[in-house]
């Protein structure tokens, strides 16, 4: 049996089935026996968990990295194209799954719905009627990152009567406005959507600028990673006011979050949910599972992610 490297827990209909096809070894296994290294010709992780370059540099048997998740931004994906180790995550199962969350994020921001939650069960209902809110029809939605799950939402913002545009590294020539410059995306947008994938081109593209551009009426939804965000920007612009409010899924240094968070009225925090739920992650395990099957079968995994 083909020794795999899991990083990380799946689901037990998917753990059975590692433990039926592969060997599996973790990574306490091979401190306690580094000779398990040269058995090992795959890796299975989850996105939102790191393989560091020094673990893969001690596998020299290794072939390929499937992760549970759509992002990539924590394998060492330089090192696994100068080795021609392959990297497989799981596109498209999880595209409904997070759209669902940043939606309902974006609502419950605007509507203010864990505050309404919160007012009927302290009883304050009876004394006062719950502060109006505002809505989302009518206004107008930027979306930075226009891949498979941005154009997921703005489908389904659509159906809100909302006006969209976007930004990206190119203009795909779509229904929607493309603006190639973010500040300028920012001033002309109410709302800021940020599901561009992680990792060092995108790290901090929301700063100070983009967020005083966005301005006090503005809100950002972030449900792509946290080094999207310059947080000590973002925690200045709740603070002051600079924007009205945030709806966060992701954060840098997850799952300490920085505690300044935790004391804002004005944020909607959520642990990382994207694309939890039972029926996205079983996809998903199952298709990052798929991808290691077809790779030892055929060379090739089902789902690859092209070298840049
Ligand atoms: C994580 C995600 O994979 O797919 C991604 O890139 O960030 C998430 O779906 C998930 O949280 C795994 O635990």
């Amino acid at each position: 049996m083909r020794g795999v490297l899991q990083i990380g827990a799946f689901a037990p209909e998917v753990q059975a089935q590692l433990d039926g096809e592969f060997r599996r070894i973790g990574p306490d296994d091979l401190e306690r026996d580094p000779a398990l290294a040269d058995g090992i010709h795959a890796i299975v992780t989850r996105s939102n968990l790191e393989v560091p370059e020094a673990l893969v540099e001690r596998l020299p048997a290794l072939e390929i990295i499937a992760t549970c998740g759509v992002g990539y931004d924590l394998i060492p994906r330089a090192l696994a194209a100068r080795r021609g180790i392959v990297v497989a995550n799981t596109p498209d199962v999880l595209n409904a799954a997070v759209a669902e969350l940043c939606i309902g994020t974006l609502l419950a921001l605007l509507r203010r719905l864990p505050q309404a939650d919160r007012y009927v069960r302290d009883g304050r209902w009876k004394s006062a009627s719950f502060p109006l809110a505002t809505s989302l029809a009518g206004k107008h939605v930027g979306i930075v990152g226009m891949g498979r799950i941005g154009k997921e939402i703005a489908r389904r913002l659509e159906m809100f009567g909302v006006a969209l545009a976007y930004h990206g590294r190119t203009d795909q020539q779509l229904a929607w406005r493309y603006e190639a410059d973010l500040a300028a995306l920012a001033r002309d947008s109410d709302i800021l959507i940020l599901v561009a994938p992680g990792g060092a081109e995108t790290r901090h593209l929301v700063g100070a600028r983009v967020l005083d551009a966005l301005g006090p009426t503005g809100y950002l939804v972030n449900v792509a990673r946290g080094s999207l965000v310059d947080e000590a920007a973002l925690l200045a612009a709740l603070e002051a006011g600079t924007i009205a409010g945030a709806a966060l899924d992701v954060f840098d240094g997850e799952p300490d979050i920085d505690p300044r968070f935790l004391a804002l009225d004005n944020v909607v925090l959520t642990p990382h949910l994207g694309s939890a739920t039972h029926e996205t992650r079983a996809a998903m395990a199952q298709l990052m599972l798929d991808n290691v099957r077809a790779y030892f079968r055929s060379g090739r995994a089902l789902t690859p992610v092209e070298p840049d």
